[in-house]
């Protein structure tokens, strides 16, 4: 007898909640398009499934030389891409004038000073053709490949922009605070991070604890601030360099000591499975996908299953990493 009333109720406060409900359908229009876009994309050019990944990404180490930085990426958990081989370094002077421009405007909500980030700027990539460039250049996106397949999607493209004052950043490993433990030996997570200064002790390079990627265990508490430790290594490596490392590495960075500032890009990838840190489908226009290729679409996650709304399941489906090959 009760029940009737308040289930009217109900009713009728979702009845009054209906007019402000969202409307979904400009969002499924944008997705569809995009998705469609891709599709047609992959169509002409796709990318391998199974055991093809293999062959194809074993071609492509052998082809630009990365057999020595796979090697690395194994033992060590991460592999330095020295100054000339991925970019010339102009091309980093300009990514840095670019980070240096784009702070002056920026509406990232900022971590603080207190975190050893330095001043982040969050999205980048909408912002500045040159990210783009970065993100397609062959030999790091290659080392991506290797760690999470062909269908590695972006998950943030960010700047840090490091004062005199910036604090050490803890020691951590990327997979903490996303994966639960312990982690499985496949990267789930991996960064690629651009050096647009000299990273130095005293400008407050990365350092990493090499072959704790093994540990598949986040950095306990009493070792975050361990960076003194001989385990340890400070990466003092020029302006030109590209670092790029396993989500389960531990790592940080050293305080700064020094004037000016530390410029770096860092543009870090997850599985196909993984939900990215930024939505990058949300801002992936168009004339973006029609002037790249399918490695591009895939990276903005329009081969991925989800996300969905009241269309359901995208018709890009079958196209995600399915086969269970980690290189797919
Ligand atoms: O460049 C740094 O200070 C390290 C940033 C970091 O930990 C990361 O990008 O995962
Ligand atoms: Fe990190």
């Amino acid at each position: 007898m009760r029940e009737f009333p308040r289930r009217r109720t109900l009713l009728q406060s979702e009845r009054q909640r209906q007019p402000n409900r969202m409307n979904t359908q400009p969002l499924i229009e944008h997705l569809t398009a995009l998705r469609q876009l891709a599709l047609a994309k992959y169509e002409a050019d796709p990318l391998p499934t199974g055991e093809a990944a293999r062959e194809a990404l074993d071609h492509e180490i052998e082809a630009q030389g990365l057999k020595a930085a796979v090697a690395d990426l194994e033992t060590k958990g991460y592999a330095v891409l020295p100054p000339g081989t991925v970019k010339p370094v102009a091309f980093f002077d300009e990514l840095r004038e670019t980070l240096l421009r784009l702070a002056e405007d920026d509406s990232s909500r900022n971590l603080g000073a207190e975190s050893g980030l330095g001043n982040t700027l969050f999205h980048l990539l909408p912002r500045a053709r040159i990210i783009e460039e970065a993100l397609l250049a062959p030999a790091p996106l290659a080392l991506v490949t290797y760690l999470l397949g062909y269908r590695a999607k972006l998950s943030q493209s960010t700047g840090l922009i490091k004062d005199a004052s910036a604090k050490p950043l803890a020691l951590h490993a990327d997979h903490s605070g996303k994966i639960p433990a312990p982690w499985p030996a496949v990267a789930q997570y991996c960064n690629v991070t651009w050096v647009t200064t000299d990273y130095t002790r005293e400008n407050g390079a990365v350092c990493v604890w090499p072959g704790s990627h093994r540990f598949c265990r986040p950095v306990p508490a009493d070792l975050v601030m361990a960076h003194d430790r001989d385990e340890v290594d400070v990466l003092e490596v020029p302006r030109g360099s590209v670092i790029v490392w396993h989500g389960s590495l531990w790592h940080g960075a050293v305080p700064r000591t020094t004037g000016g500032q530390r410029v770096t890009l860092v543009l870090p990838h997850v599985r196909d499975h993984v939900q990215a840190q930024e939505l990058y489908w949300a801002t992936t226009t168009p004339e973006m996908v029609e002037r790249n290729g399918t490695r591009f679409c895939a990276l903005m996650g329009l081969y991925s299953a989800y996300p969905w709304l009241q269309d359901g399941p995208p018709p890009t489906l079958a196209l995600s990493a399915r086969s269970g090959s980690q290189f797919e």
